[in-house]
């Protein structure tokens, strides 16, 4: 049951992983809807912000920190993570060494996180699923990392938007102890289908998905 007088609540997510794996385009992709085809290096830091409705009309604004690759050698790395309520570690899965630059990220972070009272919410992303046929990372690595390392598990594409949404509603959702639908999840859920690759036209986002079922109105991204 919804409670009107409950307050509306800001988390802190951060979106690590090595350079050049799509963070900044996840984050791009989630805030603002739009993708830049070409690489412009994160020195540091960047925000994003955005609001998203969860089950029961819960209303929560993430606050998204896109950290630069870079920063693992960072002195600024433990204060990035300071107080994050969820942390979400990408690699590009046509990149074996950005998925090894991943398990670096996840143990740096574990081992910065060791005395934290409250541990965050923890999330592998296999990023660019719609260069499919460039894959070098096997699904069943990235799987079994996952699930020996309780992380929630997502594969994405910042290019076409599919299951961008879906990372950072399951993390809230995860975050704020909010059951979320089987039925809502399926529908962010994007098929793996290989995309020819002489067409580097962006694919129109939802394009496989189920017409008339891309809205919800039980879990809004605003
Ligand atoms: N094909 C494809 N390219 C992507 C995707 N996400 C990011 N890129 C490209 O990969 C490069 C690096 O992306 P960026 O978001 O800057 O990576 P970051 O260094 O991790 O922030 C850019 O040229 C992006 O356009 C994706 O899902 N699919
Ligand atoms: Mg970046």
């Amino acid at each position: 049951m919804s409670d009107q007088h409950q307050k509306e609540r800001l988390l802190k997510v951060v979106v690590c992983g090595d350079g050049a794996s799509g963070k900044t385009s996840l984050c791009l992709r989630f805030a603002h809807e739009t993708f830049d085809g070409d690489y412009h290096q994160t020195l540091g830091l960047d925000f994003f912000i955005r609001r998203i409705i969860l089950p029961g009309e819960v209303g929560v604004t993430l606050q998204v920190w896109d950290v630069g690759g870079q920063s693992i050698a960072s002195s600024m790395i433990d204060k990035y993570l300071h107080g994050a309520d969820a942390i979400i570690i990408v690699y590009d899965i046509t990149n074996t060494a950005s998925f090894e630059g991943a398990r670096e990220w996840n143990e740096s972070v574990k081992k910065m996180l060791k005395n934290s009272q409250v541990l965050p919410a923890l999330a592998l992303v296999g990023n660019k699923i719609d260069l499919e046929s460039k894959r070098q990372v096997k699904m069943d690595t990235h799987n079994r990392y996952a699930v020996e390392q309780d992380m929630g598990s997502f594969y994405t594409s910042a290019r076409t938007g599919d299951s961008v949404s879906l990372i950072f509603k399951q993390m809230t959702a995860q975050v704020m102890k909010i059951p979320m639908p089987k039925a809502e999840l399926d529908k962010e859920v994007v098929p793996i289908v290989a995309e020819a690759t002489a067409n580097q036209d962006v694919p129109k986002r939802g394009t496989s998905r189920i017409p008339g079922q891309n809205n919800t109105t039980v879990c809004n991204v605003m």
